[in-house]
């Protein structure tokens, strides 16, 4: 197994390779037959497999330090508190966050964008009041938002996509206005792979005063987040689409925000005193987390991200920029195939459809040969309607992903071809 240390040893000469084969030994589940062929798993954006180091540290806590935390004066509640508390510093740092208590654990990346509606959207945001998404969003950064103008009465302003699937920026500029009171837009497009301009959009926010949440649920895997220097006020990521266990997310909230915004959820851990005619608050980041939470998936999640980091996010998106560009001509040498979604700033998803053959039927045959695929609108409807296309097939890649799987994919594209004429 590669330790932390190990990859950054192995990182270490700029000409080194990457060992991909070596770090496809800690990841157990690329490692078996489907339908009796190799598994070729090319679903990494909807979640991705787990190295043996997090599935050891969930077995490890449950076998040995199984506690609630925050509670207990025993030494078991103790150890899990530490190792809970611990590992908010290593998301900090992951995010390069300011703070430890800027680090709220939430079920995913879909409970943190409602955290934000419901506690944010209805302090701040009013009749008449507007929130701007994009065209691009998956259906977590675009329904909470709608749930809550229609509460509100306030409006959602979309940002339109050109023919690439790259936001139009000018567009953007003009709906920013002295009625807009946050944009909500994803990091990375889990449906055609466009990294968005984040940084210039926060940018232009702020000059008018409007705060900005980033969905980095496609990101935080794939690319070297720093919350500081993007200068955003919230971020939120799931973790199991970043080699943790589900039900475990992140929001990451700036201080002076989370400080003014009022409880999310009511319960145990969030209060420091409880009367009948009134109730305080405890402290950040405890007031937004209410009940006993995912402590295994909390510890589990720092493990996984300390894997990241010991891998290196610039080796990993060096790495996958180069399988994009190999899977890009692959598909565009496979048969009546056209890719969806040809941004110039891409990441590692390829979004395409096949002349004549339904998603499903591409996504089933491709099954069969022992790809794992996901065909669909990919919660992201909007997306499929600009593009006039009810569904795509998506092959989303990882850093342990080969060229030797690109292939497979090809081929299984050319069986495609052969079974429909
Ligand atoms: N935002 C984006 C950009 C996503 O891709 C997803 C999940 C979410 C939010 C929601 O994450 P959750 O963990 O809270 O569910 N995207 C996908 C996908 O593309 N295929 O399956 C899940």
């Amino acid at each position: 197994m590669i330790t932390a240390r190990d990859a950054r040893a192995a990182a270490a000469p700029a000409a080194a390779l990457w060992d991909v084969e070596r770090i496809r030994k800690d990841f157990p589940a690329l490692h078996q037959r489907v339908h009796g062929k190799p598994l070729v798993y090319l679903d990494n954006a909807a979640t991705s497999q787990k190295p043996q180091a997090v599935i050891d540290a969930l077995v490890a806590y449950y076998s040995l330090e199984n506690s609630n935390v925050h509670r207990g004066v025993h030494l078991l509640s103790e150890k899990a508190t530490q190792a809970y508390e611990e590992a908010r510093v290593r998301v900090q740092r992951f995010l390069n966050a300011a703070e430890a208590r800027e680090i709220v654990f939430v079920r995913g990346a879909t409970e943190g964008i409602n955290l934000v509606a419901a506690s944010y959207g209805r302090t701040w945001i009013g009749a008449g009041d507007e929130v701007i998404i994009s065209t691009i969003e998956h259906h977590s950064n675009i329904v909470p938002w709608q749930l809550l103008c229609e509460e509100r009465g306030a409006l959602l302003r979309v940002i339109p996509v050109d023919d690439a699937g790259e936001l139009l920026l000018d567009e953007y500029a003009r709906l920013l206005g002295a009625r807009t009171k946050l944009v909500a837009v994803s990091h990375i497009s889990n449906a055609l792979g466009t990294v968005n301009p984040v940084k210039r959009m926060i940018e232009m926010a702020h000059r008018q005063g409007v705060p900005v949440l980033v969905d980095g649920a496609q990101a935080a895997p794939h690319l070297r987040v720093d919350v500081r220097e993007l200068d955003c006020d919230f971020y939120v990521f799931s973790g199991h689409k970043a080699l943790g266990p589900t039900g475990i997310g992140v929001l990451y909230g700036r201080a002076e925000w989370l400080e003014r915004m009022p409880p999310y959820q009511g319960g145990g851990d969030m209060i420091a005193s409880v009367t009948f005619e009134k109730t305080t608050y405890n402290a950040l980041p405890y007031k937004f987390e209410a009940g006993t939470p995912h402590i295994a998936g909390v510890i589990g999640l720092g493990v996984a991200l300390d894997y990241l980091s010991g891998l290196g996010l610039d080796r990993v998106a060096a790495h996958e920029r180069e399988l994009l560009t190999y899977g890009t001509a692959t598909l565009q040498a496979a048969p009546g195939v056209r890719i969806i979604g040809t941004a110039r700033d891409k990441a590692s998803v390829l979004s395409f459809i096949v002349d004549g053959v339904h998603a499903h039927d591409v996504g089933t045959i491709l099954d069969h040969a022992g790809i794992a695929v996901r065909a669909g609108h990919h919660c992201a409807m909007p997306v499929m309607r600009r593009f006039g296309v009810p569904a795509t097939v998506r092959a989303s890649l990882a850093f342990y992903n080969t060229r030797e799987e690109l292939d497979a994919l090809g081929a299984g594209l050319r069986e495609v071809r052969e079974i429909f004429g």
